[in-house]
């Protein structure tokens, strides 16, 4: 197992749209396995393979409030169901020490594969379902500031850059 780097926003390989995987292979799952420790090291309770800088479609979620269900999705698919929209603070290991409110679907079905390739659905809720989004959003080099105006964003970008920069 190992640590993995998290890329941070404004890095340009947040915006690299991830390709899916053909066949889950012992690669695929030693990705996840280094993912998950990462994101509980972090700590987070969602981590997409687009912020550790692989560009496959591969994330992990765990939030359990025991840190201890972990899920593995590999080329997941969302599907909204309903018109139902769900307001929610979010935060993002890419964007430290900043937390906004994102509008999303409330109701989302979400097929993907697990570590050993076997295809599964679930109807996630709640907090499930708004990091499933905010993950699959990762994968299509989508970011939760995208969701905020331009000028939160770019007062954002000059905040994290002088931070990288110090
Ligand atoms: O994708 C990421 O960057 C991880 C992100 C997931 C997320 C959080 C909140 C709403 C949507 C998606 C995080 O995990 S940020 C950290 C966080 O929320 C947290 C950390 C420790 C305990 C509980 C929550
Ligand atoms: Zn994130």
């Amino acid at each position: 197992m190992a640590l993995l780097e998290i890329l941070e926003f404004p890095d340009p390989r947040l915006r690299t749209k991830a390709k899916p995987i053909g066949s889950v292979s012992d690669r695929h799952r030693q990705l996840a396995d280094d993912m998950l420790e990462t994101m509980y090291d972090a700590p987070g309770i969602g981590l997409a393979a687009t912020q550790v800088d692989v560009h496959e479609r591969l994330i992990v979620i765990d939030v359990s409030s025991e840190r201890n269900d972990p899920l593995v999705l590999i080329n997941p698919e969302v599907t909204v169901l309903g018109h139902e929209m769900r307001s929610y603070e979010e935060g993002c290991l890419s964007v430290p020490e900043y937390q906004d409110t994102v509008k999303r679907p409330a109701n989302v079905q979400v097929s993907a594969l697990d570590r050993h390739g076997k295809p599964f659905v679930i109807q996630p809720d709640e907090l499930l379902a708004v990091c499933v989004q905010h993950e699959i959003d990762h994968l299509n080099g989508k970011l939760f500031v995208d969701y905020l105006s331009s000028l939160k964003r770019q007062r954002l970008r000059s905040k994290l850059k002088k931070r990288q920069r110090a």
